[in-house]
């Protein structure tokens, strides 16, 4: 399996499978191999041009697995889900990468963009492939303490390209990077808004880049008060809404949860037209 090249205006769907007990947007639903498994299935015959298979949950407060136990979790579901489609391994670990890229995974998704562990650069440089470096300040634990900005997109922005620079002087040629602007990682509700409000400075930065939007608690909120917002499994309308509005500024791929309303939400995007074709971006 190589990583689809997406036809012009048209983001690519990138579908979720969380093999974890703990994550908020699904909570534990596809945490045995064999449920993971066919999740990923069902995803692929809804349309996903590619499966982000993860074994660490991140939502703010989480606590980490041992090595040992994401190998466990993630490995399995990656080698068994390769052979239907082009798997990304969501990991922040360089062992966990490189056990699944072994087992047939194509692009890393490292949502601390190579900072949590100093062996993921030289890991992706070597095995020539792309990683998605993603905005991030520090573990999920206490990240949002650090949700502290001048200006959002000017801070974002600046820390991606350092991000972009330490992985060139690693080896990683830059157009193997896939920049995300980390929605909802030490971000507060109206960090997130900006970050989309003016997306097309993260594009303008010339790689190809990654939306995760879907199920994030910026959404549950969107219109509510408190005592109303959206529970994660009623954020999908919400998040569909995001997609049309990325999609039409030339975002590569979309991490989502709900497939089906994803595809809509890009068919709606292509009938309007997008400001760029993504896949010229790089
Ligand atoms: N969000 C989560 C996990 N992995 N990866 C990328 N590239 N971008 C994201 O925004 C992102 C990610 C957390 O969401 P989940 O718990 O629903 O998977």
């Amino acid at each position: 399996m190589t990583l689809p090249d997406p036809r012009a205006g048209r983001a690519l769907v990138m579908g979720v499978v969380n093999v974890t007990p703990d994550s908020f947007s699904d909570g534990g639903a596809w945490f045995t191999p064999e449920a993971a498994v066919a999740h990923g299935r069902e995803l692929v015959a809804q349309g996903a041009d590619l499966l982000d298979v993860g074994g660490e949950s991140t939502r703010p407060g989480a606590e980490r697995p041992s090595t040992a136990e994401e190998l466990r979790r993630v490995i399995p579901v990656v080698e068994a889900l390769s052979a239907l489609a082009p798997v990304s391994v969501d990991t922040m670990r360089a062992e966990v990468a490189a056990a699944a890229l072994d087992a047939g995974a194509v692009l890393v998704n490292d949502v601390s963009g190579g900072l949590a562990d100093p062996e993921m650069a030289a890991l992706v440089a070597e095995r020539e492939v792309p990683i998605v470096a993603m905005h991030w300040r520090g573990h999920s634990r206490d990240m949002q303490a650090r949700a502290q900005y001048d200006d959002v997109v000017t801070d974002v922005v600046r820390e991606l390209t350092e991000r972009v620079e330490a992985l060139a002087a690693a080896g990683v040629k830059p157009d193997a990077v896939v920049l995300d602007p980390g929605f909802g990682f030490a971000k507060r509700a109206e960090h997130n808004w900006q970050l989309l409000r003016r997306l097309d400075e993260v594009v303008a930065l010339g790689h190809r880049v990654v939306v995760g939007t879907s199920r994030k608690t910026f959404l549950g909120a969107v219109g509510r008060t408190p005592e109303t917002a959206r529970p994660p499994l009623e954020r999908d309308v919400v998040t569909a809404a995001t997609t049309v509005h990325v999609a039409r500024h030339g975002v590569w791929c979309v991490r989502v949860h709900d497939v089906v309303a994803t595809v809509d939400a890009l068919d709606v995007a292509e009938a309007l037209g997008g400001l760029g074709p993504p896949g010229g971006l790089r």
